[in-house]
C-alpha cells in the first residue's frame, strides 16, 4: 500500500529523527497531552509536567518502535507484534487515540523538517503511521 516512492521518502525523512529519539518523542508526547487532554487518562503513574523524565523516557520508547517500523516497512505487523498484544491485551488503549498521537507526531515532523516536510513526505507518513496504528490496533478482536 506504501508506494517505492513513498517508502524512500518515509526513509530519507528518518535520517533526521537519528539522534533525536529522546527530544522528538517526549515532544509528540507532550503535545498530545496537552492538545488531547482525555489521553492523560492511560498515563496516570506518570509525571506529566513538560520534559519530565518519564516523558522523555516513554518518548523515547515510542519513537524507537517507529524507527523499527520504518526498517521493517514490508513487515510492519511482525514487527510491533508484541507491542499490538500490549496495547490490546494489557492496556487497552483505544484505537482513537492512535490517529491521536499519530497527528501529534507529524507535527513534530512538521517542526523539525521544515522546508523538507513537503506534501509529499507529508502524504507519505499519513499512510505509514495509518499502517502503524493498524497493526497496533488488529487484535482488539
Ligand atoms: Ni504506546 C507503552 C509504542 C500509541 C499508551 N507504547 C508503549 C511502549 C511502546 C509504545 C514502544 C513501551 C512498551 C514496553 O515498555 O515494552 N504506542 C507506541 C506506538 C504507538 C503508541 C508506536 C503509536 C504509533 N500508546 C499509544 C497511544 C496510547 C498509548 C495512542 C494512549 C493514548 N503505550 C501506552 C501506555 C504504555 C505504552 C499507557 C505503558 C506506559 C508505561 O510505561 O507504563
Amino acid at each position: 500500500m506504501l508506494t517505492a516512492d513513498e517508502k524512500q521518502l518515509i526513509q530519507h525523512a528518518w535520517e533526521k529523527v537519528l539522534g533525536h529519539q529522546e527530544d522528538f518523542g517526549a515532544e509528540h508526547l507532550e503535545r498530545m497531552f496537552i492538545v488531547y487532554p482525555q489521553t492523560k487518562t492511560y498515563f496516570p503513574h506518570f509525571d506529566l509536567h513538560h520534559d519530565s523524565d518519564q516523558i522523555r523516557h516513554h518518548g523515547k520508547k515510542v519513537v524507537t518502535a517507529l524507527g523499527d517500523a520504518v526498517r521493517h516497512m514490508d513487515n510492519i505487523s511482525a514487527t510491533l507484534s508484541e507491542l499490538s498484544n500490549l496495547h490490546a491485551y494489557n492496556l487497552r488503549v483505544d484505537p482513537v487515540n492512535f490517529k491521536l498521537l499519530c497527528h501529534c507526531f507529524q507535527v513534530v515532523l512538521a517542526v523539525h523538517l521544515a522546508d523538507e516536510y513537503t506534501p509529499q513526505v507529508h502524504v507519505a507518513y499519513d499512510k505509514f503511521l495509518a499502517a502503524v496504528s493498524a497493526v497496533l490496533a488488529e487484535k482488539y478482536r
